[in-house]
């Protein structure tokens, strides 16, 4: 059975995280992942405390396993989400999107466990000196707001840099991608894309089906000249956009106004034309739908069977 250090440190059984997906992973979705044996996560993304609060009373509800809580920092009610947090006996968070450094001590004096998402070796470094339990290396395969550096080359820069356990994300959906994230030097694996078509995930039908329908090369980045570039299938609104992108009359207000709601059209609506359908690079191997306890077991059997037969490689 693969298991490693991030399961005793988060007293879970498969050593698999699920990405905090804004728009996606409610409560519903964060307790399945984690009565599966993963750690589920619910998005805080721009939710008030208050909205905050009942999917973690939901969660609470549905699984009385450990379930954690994704803060997104460019969040208007960051300070309100991470109250709540605190509030609520949470005990791991993941951040994204920005630099948590101003909430370390607060949560940390709550006795969360705080686990920042991290694009480069700095951040990372910078994480550990303030406390980080452990940090995710997400490389730029990932779905939604994305750093530059692929998971190949920044996960074992970042188990190089830091004394931390590291989880690897960007790119993994099975167990080739587990087996290379353990060799890479991550102790376990962040997956978003393939929480996605989960049977207990609430996502609408047709973001699902765009996304089981996905080849390799149907993402595209895009919002880097606003500063923050997202990954998402090429559809109507990410053309749109990468026009305006170009155009050099077009002014930042335009662009955040095409893209303000886009996700909550596409995930929430089922506006896969208009709205932004966020997802990773790995989107074109994923095939079917299955419950997240067929997800995170086929993943572990595989990479286990991959490690054991690696052998083979060595004369
Ligand atoms: O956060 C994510 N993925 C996200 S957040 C999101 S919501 C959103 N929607 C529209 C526009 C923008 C965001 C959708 N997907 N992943 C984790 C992640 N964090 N990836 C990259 C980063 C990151 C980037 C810069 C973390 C820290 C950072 O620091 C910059 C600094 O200030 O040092």
């Amino acid at each position: 059975m693969i298991s490693s250090p991030l399961c005793e440190l988060l007293g879970i059984k498969y050593p698999v995280i699920q990405g905090g997906m804004a728009w996606i992973a409610n409560a519903h979705l964060a307790a399945s992942v984690s009565n599966a044996g993963g750690l589920g996560l619910i998005a805080a993304m721009n939710s008030n405390g208050e909205q905050l609060r009942e999917q973690i009373k939901k969660a609470k509800e549905m699984t009385d396993k450990i379930f954690g809580v994704n803060l997104m920092l460019m969040s208007p009610f960051i300070e309100e989400a991470v109250e709540v947090v605190c509030e609520e006996g949470i005990k791991v968070v993941t951040t994204g999107a920005g630099n948590p450094s101003q909430y370390m001590d607060k949560l940390k004096a709550a006795g969360v466990k705080v686990i920042p998402v991290v694009p480069s070796v700095s951040l990372a470094k910078r994480m550990e000196s303030l406390g980080a339990t452990a940090v995710i290396a997400e490389g730029g395969e990932s779905g939604g707001h994305v750093g530059e550096t692929t998971t190949m080359a920044l996960v074992p820069q970042v188990a190089d840099a830091v004394s931390i356990p590291v989880i690897a994300a960007g790119g993994i959906a099975d167990g080739r991608g587990m087996a290379a994230a353990f060799m890479l030097g991550a102790c376990g694996v962040q997956m978003g894309t393939a929480f996605l078509v989960a049977d207990e995930c609430d996502v609408h039908e047709n973001y699902k089906n765009k996304v089981l329908k996905a080849r390799d090369i149907d993402t595209v980045v895009t919002g880097k000249s606003l500063g923050h570039p997202v990954r998402s299938l090429k559809n109507q609104m990410t053309r749109e956009f990468v026009k305006l992108e170009r155009q050099s009359d077009s002014t930042g207000d335009q662009l955040e106004a095409m893209g303000a709601g886009a996700l909550r059209r596409a995930a929430m609506e089922g506006d896969v034309t208009t709205g932004s359908v966020m997802c990773g690079q790995i989107a074109g191997m994923i095939k079917e739908t299955k419950s997240c306890k067929q997800i995170i077991t086929d993943i572990c059997d595989a990479a286990e069977s991959i490690m054991i037969g690696a052998g083979k490689w060595v004369k």
